[in-house]
């Protein structure tokens, strides 16, 4: 069978997320380590133009976005399951909301506490990806006393999600919504204990993240980059499942581009390969490993016929 090989770095938050959730699956897994700023040239033959972190390759299919790489390992790997039937649909609520409305203040407060322990051109890379200037330290300063308040006023919350003796967020067993929450957190004190005094009010949060960090991170070893365009280069990608489209989706075959509706919005363009309600899948020639299909979310993204 082959590896799953995933692409990312240590302080990235969306990896620790697949990190957890390569561990509580118990799976083995090669770890290629990509920049955290664009250029990334070892990534972009493989994915067509997507930038973001992380990236799941297995032989020359690759997935972008954790909402689907997470249900990929779920897919392939079923147990323990982070998708129960009686949870699963709250866990991807929840999610939404921890990766959106709680990790966007919290990004922008823990980047704006640690200035100094990041890299020089991080903000400045990640401005350009939002299709902003680059912040200078005074509003840097502005941006983090805006966003310490919106952070602050979520975390009672959380804190009562796991009131009445609940161990998990969205029920009786660990869902992906434990995973969501949890790396918004681990985000807030990845790099510096600074703002750990934000977290020490909360009891329950603290043994419920205790809980998480427990499902470690599986049996990751490293792999070159250049090994990983190799892997890509000798595959195939993998046979698609039958197609389950809308109406209103362009035909199987046809030149399609799709980007994230949000940030980081690089194109990739190939041949609609597979799609369904949750998946959405380009095939696409790349001088370097040749042909890929590259898989995104449904939801999130933007899919549009090239004309
Ligand atoms: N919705 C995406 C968000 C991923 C994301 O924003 N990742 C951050 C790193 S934690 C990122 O891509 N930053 C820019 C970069 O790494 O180039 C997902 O779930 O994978």
């Amino acid at each position: 069978m082959a590896e799953l090989i995933l692409h990312h770095y240590d302080f990235s938050n969306y990896s620790e997320k697949v990190r957890l959730a390569l561990g509580y699956k118990g799976l083995a897994w090669r770890s290629v380590i990509i920049p955290p700023v664009a250029p990334k040239p070892d990534l972009t033959p493989l994915t067509g133009g997507y930038r973001r972190t992380p990236v799941l390759q297995v032989g020359a299919d690759i997935y972008c976005d954790t909402s689907l790489i997470v249900r990929e390992l779920e897919r392939r790997h079923p147990a323990p399951s982070l998708y129960p039937p009686d949870g699963a649909a709250l866990a991807d609520a929840i999610t939404y909301w921890a990766e959106n409305r709680l990790f966007r203040p919290m990004s922008l407060y823990v980047s704006g506490s640690n200035m100094d322990q990041l890299p020089a051109n991080l903000q400045s890379d990640r401005a350009l990806m939002r299709g902003l200037p680059p912040p200078d330290a005074e509003t840097m300063r502005r941006v983090t006393a805006r966003n310490a308040p919106l952070v602050r006023a979520q975390l009672p919350r959380i804190e009562a999600m796991l009131a009445g003796g609940r161990t998990w967020i969205a029920g009786p067993a660990p869902t992906v919504a434990d995973l969501a929450v949890y790396h918004a957190l681990w985000f807030m004190t990845a790099r510096t204990t600074r703002l750990a005094h934000e977290l020490a009010p909360y009891p329950r949060i603290a043994a419920w993240m205790a809980r998480v960090h427990g499902f470690g991170h599986g049996a990751p070893t490293p792999m070159t980059a250049p090994d990983a365009l190799r892997v890509a280069a000798a595959a195939v990608p993998e046979a698609p499942r039958p197609a389950q489209p809308f109406a209103e989706d362009p035909p199987l075959g046809s030149a399609v581009r799709i980007r994230a509706d949000d940030y980081g919005r690089d194109p990739v363009e190939g041949e609609l390969h597979f799609i369904d309600d949750r998946e959405i899948a380009l095939q696409r020639h790349d001088a370097q490993v040749g042909d890929v299909v590259v898989h995104f979310p449904r939801l999130g993204y933007d899919l549009r016929p090239v004309r």
